[in-house]
C-alpha cells in the first residue's frame, strides 16, 4: 500500500486549522492534525513544500521508518514546526493503518486501560461571581475537573480569561477563552507579576468555600513565573488541593524546576511548548513534574508522545495533554484514542470546538461521565468536510504579547 499523494487543507471555520489529508493508492484516506497557533503557515508550507514530496511513493504501512526518515532526514532537531508536520503525517499514517485493519485506533495501540479520558474543562471570569457562574455552567454540562482563571484587579486583561460571560455572547460564540485574535498584529497585554501572586490564593480559597473539596481543580500560570515567584505561588496555593499548577516557569531551563519542588507539594504540569523526549529528559528523571503536557499535534503524533509517555511511565509521571481550541478535532480524536490506551494516561485538556469547526471536521468523541471516549468505527473517526473547509479561507490570527509594567517584553 504506497502513499499516493498528501494534501494541505487549511481551513478556518472560527479559528485556523492545518490539516494533512493522506491518500493511498488503495484510496485509503487518513488525516492528521498540523495546526500551530498563530504560525499556521509556515508549517503548512513545511509539508507542502518539504516533506509531501517525499511521502509520495513510501509503503503507507512503515509508520516508524517514516518518523525516523523525517526526523532524522531532515537533519534540523526539534523545533515545534517540524514537529507539528512530522505529527500530522504519523497520525495520518495511524488513522490510514487502523482503517485498513478495520479497528477503531485505540485497538492497535494495545487496547482499552479505562473505559474514557478523563478531562477537564476552561472556567473563567473577569471577576468571582463570573468565575463562580462559568463553574457552575461547567458542572451542569458534566465536567468533574475544571481549571480556573479570573482577572486579577488592576489588570486589564489576563491570559485564560473570556471578555465576555455568556450572557453576552450571540452566534457561534463561546465563553471558553480564545487567545488567538484576527488581526494584522499581536494584541499587547499587561502583566503585574506582584499582583497576580497576591490575587489568585484568594480566588482559590473562595472557590473551596462555595463548591467544596472534591472538585479537580486546576490552574495555568502560563510561563510567567521566576523560579522562586513560582514557588511562592505553588506554595501559598497548597491549602486549595490543586490538581495541578501548569507551566509556572518557561520551562526551557528543566533545572530551574529543582527549586520548585523543594519548596512545594502542588503537583506540576509542564509542556505544551516542548516537542520532544529530550524536552522533558531531567524534568521526568528527576522527576520534577507530575504530568506532560505535550499533545499528539504538537510532539510529533501518536509515535512521539507515546515515546515521551513510556519514558514517563518509569518515574511515575503522566499524560495531560493540551487540548485547547487551536487542537483540531483531528489531534483531539487521536489523544483521545492514545489516552484510552495509555497505562499512565493522567487527564485530557478539553475545551470545546465551536459548531462551525465540528461541522467541518465531523468529530465523534462522546463526552459522558467526566470523560472523552473515541467512536469505535475504523481509525481516528473523522468524517472531514471539504467542500465546506474550503469556504472557510485562512485569516491571519496572532497570539497575543505581553509586556511588564515598565514595557519590558515578558513572557505571554
Ligand atoms: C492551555 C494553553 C492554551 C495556550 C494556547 C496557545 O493550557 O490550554 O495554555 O490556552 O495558550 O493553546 O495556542
Ligand atoms: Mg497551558
Amino acid at each position: 500500500m504506497r502513499i499516493e499523494r498528501a494534501d494541505v487543507i487549511i481551513t478556518s471555520p472560527g479559528r485556523n486549522f492545518v490539516t494533512l489529508k493522506i491518500t493511498t493508492s488503495d484510496g485509503v484516506v487518513g488525516f492528521g492534525d498540523a495546526t500551530l497557533n498563530g504560525r499556521e503557515l509556515a508549517v503548512a508550507s513545511y509539508l507542502e513544500d518539504h516533506v509531501a514530496p517525499l511521502l509520495v511513493g513510501r509503503d503507507a504501512h512503515r509508520i516508524e521508518d517514516t518518523w525516523q526518515y523525517l526526523y532524522r532526514g531532515g537533519y534540523w532537531r526539534r523545533g515545534p514546526v517540524t514537529m507539528a508536520a512530522i505529527a500530522a503525517v504519523d497520525t495520518a499514517l495511524w488513522d490510514i493503518k487502523a482503517k485498513v485493519a478495520g479497528l477503531p485506533l485505540y485497538q492497535l495501540l494495545g487496547g482499552e486501560s479505562r473505559e474514557r479520558c478523563r478531562v477537564y474543562g476552561h472556567a473563567s471570569g473577569r471577576d468571582l461571581p463570573e468565575l463562580f457562574e462559568s463553574i457552575r455552567a461547567h458542572l451542569d454540562l458534566g465536567f468533574e475537573a475544571i481549571r480556573i482563571q479570573t482577572g486579577v484587579p488592576g489588570m486589564d486583561s489576563v491570559y485564560g480569561v473570556a471578555s465576555s460571560s455568556v450572557g453576552e455572547l450571540g452566534g457561534d460564540e463561546r465563553y471558553d477563552y480564545e487567545p488567538a485574535r484576527r488581526s494584522a498584529r499581536p494584541a499587547e497585554e499587561t502583566w503585574d507579576t506582584r499582583a497576580y501572586l497576591r490575587h489568585v490564593p484568594t480566588v482559590f480559597e473562595a472557590v473551596r468555600n462555595e463548591f467544596g473539596p472534591e472538585l479537580a481543580l486546576l490552574h495555568d500560570a502560563h510561563h510567567r513565573l521566576t523560579p522562586i515567584q513560582a514557588a511562592k505561588l505553588a506554595k501559598s496555593l497548597e491549602p486549595y488541593d490543586l490538581f495541578w499548577l501548569e507551566d509556572v516557569t518557561p520551562a526551557e531551563n528543566q533545572e530551574a524546576l529543582r527549586l520548585v519542588r523543594q519548596h512545594t507539594t502542588t503537583p506540576l504540569a509542564i509542556g505544551e511548548v516542548f516537542n520532544t523526549v529530550w524536552d522533558y529528559q531531567t524534568l521526568i528523571s528527576e522527576q520534577l513534574i507530575d504530568y506532560v503536557r505535550s499533545p499528539v499535534t504538537h510532539a510529533g503524533g501518536i509515535t512521539g508522545v507515546r515515546r515521551i509517555m513510556d519514558y514517563a511511565a518509569m518515574y511515575q509521571v503522566k499524560s495531560g495533554m493540551h487540548g485547547p481550541t487551536d487542537v483540531s478535532p483531528v489531534g483531539m480524536s487521536a489523544a483521545v484514542h492514545l489516552g484510552l490506551a495509555l497505562h499512565n494516561f493522567g487527564i485530557q485538556e478539553y475545551m470545546l470546538h465551536s459548531e462551525r469547526t465540528n461541522a467541518v471536521f465531523g468529530p465523534t468523541l462522546e463526552f459522558a461521565d467526566g470523560g472523552l471516549r473515541p467512536s469505535e468505527e475504523p481509525g481516528l473517526g473523522i468524517h472531514f468536510d471539504e467542500q465546506l473547509a474550503a469556504q472557510h479561507p485562512y485569516e491571519r490570527a496572532y497570539l497575543p504579547t505581553n509586556r511588564l509594567l515598565d514595557g519590558t517584553v515578558h513572557d505571554w
